[in-house]
């Protein structure tokens, strides 16, 4: 991939700053509601990452979740989560990512979702696949049945709470288990990486599902709205993504909810 050297290198920078982060209660602030939270963490990595890329990408605008960004007028843009995981990352729960991806005429054409973590750096080039570490992902195909899912609870919309469980339970008795970890973007790159056999979550915005979409369809997993539509790259929506029987599973057994 013709940019996944300096990617790497400032993805991987980002994540070691909050890697070996110790987040003080005054560095966390709230923004639409009591559970959306952001720390100082988050708005100086958020400034780093626009600073670097735009020494590459000198026309690329920038549409992050701090700071009130709005999406650019420019035909090429970077849709950036400085810390997918925040309130993981302010109990220091060691389960958040940096999630960069880079968009053309509304069509993302590279992204990275790097766990610092773990050190693990999920990479996507449109049509040139999906990494881990640099070995190339395949989704293995499953059914529902057989696999692990993952919800995502859309804290930041109480309003779909009622749907959000209730999917819960019927997925949980048609599947082997579920898991709930707080970063979207790495629940995408979980899919990818045949961790998970699906994932849903009612509603998200564009930073937290740009990259780890590229990552997840490169490797071979279906991805849409919960209802099986497309994916509408500047919107929030909701996000279904899975092998592809497993998606189709969650499909036929939610045909009659009314997901959007
Ligand atoms: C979070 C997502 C998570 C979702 C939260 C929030 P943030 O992103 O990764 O899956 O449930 O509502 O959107 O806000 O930590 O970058």
């Amino acid at each position: 991939m013709q940019y996944s050297d300096k990617i790497e290198k400032i993805v991987r920078q980002a994540g070691a700053y909050i890697r070996d982060a110790h987040v003080q209660r005054e560095q966390i602030d709230r923004k639409s509601g009591a559970r959306d939270l952001v720390t100082s963490y988050d708005v100086a990595v958020q400034q780093q990452l626009f600073s670097e890329l735009a020494q590459w990408f000198p026309t690329a605008g920038f549409f992050g979740e701090e700071e009130g960004s709005t999406r650019p007028d420019t035909p090429d843009c970077f849709i950036i989560d400085p810390i997918d995981g925040t309130t993981n990352f302010t109990v220091n729960y060691r389960h958040s990512c940096i999630s960069l991806a880079y968009a053309r005429n509304g069509e993302t054409q590279f992204s990275a979702v790097y766990d610092p973590y773990l050190d693990e750096l999920f990479q996507a080039e449109l049509g040139a696949g999906a990494y881990l570490n640099g070995v190339r992902l395949k989704v293995e195909d499953k059914p529902l049945s057989d696999s692990v899912y993952i919800v995502g609870a859309s804290p930041y919309a109480p309003e779909l709470s009622q749907t959000t469980f209730e999917l819960l339970r019927l997925l949980y008795q048609n599947a082997l288990d579920f898991r709930r970890s707080g970063s979207a973007a790495l629940d995408l790159c979980y899919v990818a990486a045949s961790r998970a056999g699906c994932y849903y979550e009612l509603q998200l915005s564009p930073w937290d599902f740009a990259a780890g979409t590229l990552i997840g369809r490169e490797a071979g997993a279906v991805v849409t709205r919960a209802d099986g539509a497309d994916i509408a790259l500047f919107e929030k929506q909701s996000v279904l993504a899975g092998a592809p029987t497993a998606h189709e599973d969650f499909l036929q057994l939610t045909r009659d909810m009314g997901l959007q």
